[in-house]
């Protein structure tokens, strides 16, 4: 059986508490089908709002944790803390993080190990940009940041593989079905080769990059695409919802 779909809705850095109060009004009354993990991601600020007023339906991802315990870690916010709150994933190493901020591969899997060793699901991102595809480097890339998590995690059994090619991201350029089904075989032949057959296939690789209501379907009926990280198309409930029951 394909594992459980996934969808996530990373809202980024967007939002206000009228907007947000909105967008959770459209998703309590969604109707989301129910053979699906549905997970949002709202700035830290937010997310004792959304955990007190959203339906349990959904569960809350934060966007970033700490690398280790909390304490004198000026702006930083602990995985402790996501927990107090009521968090249950965090996204790691989103490229936003790895290209503007400078996160680097080590420190990733550093985070994620430590967020998983707390009991947080991890979201792992990777992906390759528009210059290392054109490159024909696509693969060595992604088994690079695959080895990275590989390297530190304790166990695969609460991670979910976010592949997102950076040249998609945000930019309206969605991956064709081929494009993103041809990574996420990669992606599962690497977990065969270097961690396991089963973990190969129990783990949930979903894409994202430009997902919207008009394309979800079409990329869900690949195999092994197990589900979607959502950026843009997150901020308007119907729309994530479609994305959301778009599960074959
Ligand atoms: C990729 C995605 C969500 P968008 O970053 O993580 O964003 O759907 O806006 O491309």
């Amino acid at each position: 059986a394909s594992p459980k779909f996934f969808v996530g809705g990373n809202w980024k850095c967007n939002g206000t508490k009228d907007s947000i109060s909105k967008l959770i009004t459209e998703l309590n009354s969604a109707k989301l089908e129910p053979d699906v993990d549905v997970v949002v991601a709202p700035p830290f600020l937010y997310i004792d709002q959304v955990k007190s007023s959203i339906s349990d339906r959904i569960e809350i991802s934060a966007q970033n944790s700490w690398v280790g315990k909390g304490g004198a870690f000026t702006g930083e916010i602990s995985v402790e803390q996501l927990k107090d709150v009521g968090v249950k994933w965090v996204i790691l190493g989103h490229s936003e993080r790895r290209h503007i901020i400078g996160e680097k591969d080590e420190f990733i899997g550093k985070k994620a190990a430590y967020a998983l060793s707390e009991g947080l699901g991890v979201i792992a991102c990777i992906g390759e940009l528009l210059q290392e595809r054109e490159a024909g480097k696509t693969f060595d890339v992604i088994f690079q940041q695959l080895k990275a998590y590989a390297d530190a995690v304790p166990s695969w059994d609460n991670v979910v593989i976010a592949y997102e090619p950076v040249w998609a991201i945000g930019t309206g350029k969605v991956a064709s079905p081929q494009q993103a089904q041809e990574v996420h075989v990669a992606v599962r032949d690497w977990l065969t080769k270097n961690v396991s057959a089963e973990v190969a296939s129990k783990t949930r690789i979903i894409y994202g990059g430009s997902v919207n209501g008009g394309n979800s379907a079409e990329l869900a009926k690949e195999v092994d695409i197990d589900g979607f990280l959502v950026g843009g198309a997150s901020l308007k409930g119907p729309e994530f919802a479609t994305i959301v029951n778009s599960v074959t």
